[in-house]
């Protein structure tokens, strides 16, 4: 009796365990899944702005400066294609409200530009070159235009959803569609030259334009913190060590929903476990300082070694990597950028040309079911979504990968079959040592990719990956094992330096007022001729970067006279240090930082400089 009772209880217990792990949480979508094997795409911004030498137009730039005389948009996507990128994203309209197609709303386009005698359109050359080289094509239209007369009215809003249709209708399939959440603020509009504030949670009505992607574009995501695709929340190109797909945005305090530019992004980079919607970080970054090109960022161009710590910090963490391209005033990418992007991806071909685990025996602790379907030779039969899978409550498991000749390696790939939810939480990896296992790495949050590099580069033949923490069953598709080049050389353009900033030293601080605005002093101790200015903003404290900025001169420390005053564009996104040059030399013993910081209590000042002629 005792024994038929075990036998049927025992019966009871598998046949509860359905034949597929059940799924956890939310799920990505068709149109994620593709965005997710993508891993990685440009952003190209060029634009009057490109011509003024800004990071944002003001809107009341002369369309007839827009005269790229060598533009070639093959030569920038073919740049793009070497560094191993699949997409491009083009900027079709920047905050300046220029539009880089003939479009039917708004006169302030491309249209009334010298260049192809106003006949161009270069949203299709882009979308053409992106075909032509087997790259996939998108588009930013900027939701903030600061020459839009109607800026603030509704008026606008109609237009702007025109330009979308317009965009949606004639450049083929867009594999993403891009709104930023820089909006409302100071502009031309029309030449009413004033602060324009619109409330974000309302004037756009976000869910008619989500309804308007979804119908003429079925198979774009929406790169929008309300969207598919979610703002990392920095432009340096990290996700976090740990970054769910999964995130739950949360809206700014006093309001209700979450929008924009209005929202909380101190969790953007690590998402939310178990958060309300799939949407996973997209990393964006420019490959120089700034989004638009400037001259004198042309030995600051990111380098190989760079761009490949910054895949691992975006694409290893299950982001996307999207990298902004400058072209320059004549429409083409500078040497040194495509000089990096070519050495960039001959770094990824030679990375990832070779994995180990096809020479590898493997086995795994559980096999769900005892079934073959579910085995262990799923993680490595190069597809994403075949998977290893444990039985429901077998949380913690094993895999073991055994060589005949041991392997030299030093990056870990894993991926989880997200068709099933992000599950595993922690895992480790161990490498067989003088005959004791040692552990060399360890991840959390896998999801769609997750790259370890580790410490040193290993020999061993035997290699293990410790799952320790999930909430539920394991379903895990790839185990990847590669070698990455040990050291990556600079490029020519970054062994030659460009002139320092005038040696700090003797300089003395005459007075500082760190409220706001945010005003310094200083006393060089000598006169200098200065043709530029340096200011850093404090990291971390991006709340408190000065917005805008005036620079006062003096030689005796008695008679002022201001040389600079304007905007420090995007700076709150972009903290980087900002580089004013003088319209002409001035001769400078003393020179007053005035940081104004529109709406906030103090302005950060981490350093200023100033570069002799
Ligand atoms: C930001 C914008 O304000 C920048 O100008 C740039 O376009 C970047 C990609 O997004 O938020």
């Amino acid at each position: 009796m005792l024994l038929l009772f075990v036998a049927f209880s025992f019966a009871t217990a598998s046949a509860q365990q359905q034949l597929y792990p059940i799924p956890y949480g939310v799920l990505p979508t068709e149109n994620h899944l593709r965005w997710h094997e993508m891993e990685s795409y440009v952003l190209i911004h060029f634009t009057p702005t490109t011509f003024e030498n800004k990071e944002w137009g003001y809107g009341d730039a002369d369309p007839s400066i827009f005269n790229p005389t060598k533009f070639d948009a093959q030569q920038i996507v073919n740049a793009a294609r070497a560094g191993g990128f699949k997409g491009v994203v083009f900027v079709a309209k920047h905050h300046d409200g220029f539009a880089l197609w003939p479009t039917k709303t708004t006169p302030y386009n491309i249209s009334k530009s010298p260049w192809k005698d106003g006949k161009g359109d270069m949203v299709k050359e882009f979308a053409q070159a992106s075909k032509k080289a087997g790259m996939q094509f998108g588009v930013y239209c900027s939701p903030w235009d600061r020459n839009h007369p109607g800026y603030g009215t509704a008026a606008y809003v109609t237009d702007y959803r025109n330009q979308l249709r317009e965009l949606y209708t004639n450049y083929g399939e867009l594999f993403i569609t891009w709104f930023d959440g820089a909006n409302g603020g100071d502009g031309y509009y029309g030449g009413a030259n004033e602060k324009r504030n619109i409330d974000r949670t309302t004037y756009y009505g976000w869910d008619s334009t989500w309804k308007l992607v979804r119908t003429l574009q079925p198979k774009a995501v929406i790169f929008s913190d309300m969207g598919d695709v979610r703002w990392v929340g920095n432009e340096h190109g990290h996700a976090a060590e740990t970054s769910w797909a999964t995130f739950t945005p949360i809206p700014t305090d006093g309001n209700k929903v979450a929008v924009p530019g209005e929202m909380k992004y101190e969790n953007s980079a690590g998402g939310t476990r178990n958060g309300e919607f799939w949407k996973p970080a997209e990393c964006d970054v420019p490959l120089r300082p700034g989004w638009f090109y400037h001259a004198d960022q042309d030995k600051r161009v990111k380098t190989p070694a760079q761009l490949f710590d910054l895949y691992f910090k975006s694409v290893g963490r299950g982001g996307n990597l999207d990298l902004g391209l400058s072209p320059d005033t004549r429409g083409l990418l500078h040497d040194n950028d495509v000089e990096s992007l070519k050495a960039f991806g001959e770094i990824l071909k030679k990375t990832f040309a070779e994995n180990l685990v096809k020479k590898a025996k493997i086995s795994a602790s559980n096999v769900r079911g005892d079934n073959k379907l579910f085995s262990a030779d799923k993680l490595i039969d190069a597809n994403r979504y075949s998977y290893w899978a444990t039985d429901d409550d077998v949380t913690k498991a094993e895999v073991l990968l055994e060589w005949k000749e041991p392997q030299t390696f030093n990056v870990i790939r894993l991926r989880e079959n997200i068709k099933l939810g992000q599950r595993i939480e922690k895992l480790a990896v161990d490498v067989m040592s003088n005959g004791l296992w040692k552990q060399v790495g360890e991840a959390t949050s896998i999801g769609a990719n997750r790259l370890i590099r580790l410490p040193a580069t290993v020999k061993t033949d035997r290699l293990r990956i410790r799952i320790i923490e999930s909430p539920v069953s394991l379903a895990l598709s790839d185990i990847g094992v590669f070698r990455a080049p040990d050291s990556i050389p600079d490029p020519s353009y970054a062994k030659i330096r460009g002139k320092a900033g005038i040696d700090r030293s003797g300089w003395k601080l005459v007075e500082s007022t760190p409220a706001k605005p945010g005003q310094v002093t200083i006393d060089m101790g000598q006169a200098y001729s200065v043709k530029a200015f340096t200011y850093q903003p404090q990291s971390g404290q991006t709340a408190f970067a000065a917005t805008s900025y005036e620079w006062q001169v003096s030689v005796d420390g008695k008679n002022w006279k201001t040389v600079s005053e304007g905007e420090f564009s995007n700076i709150k996104a972009n903290p980087i240090e900002q580089l004013v040059v003088l319209k002409r030399p001035e001769q400078v013993r003393y020179f007053r930082f005035i940081g104004k910081n529109d709406g906030e209590v103090r302005t950060g000042i981490s350093g200023l400089g100033a570069i002799e002629e």
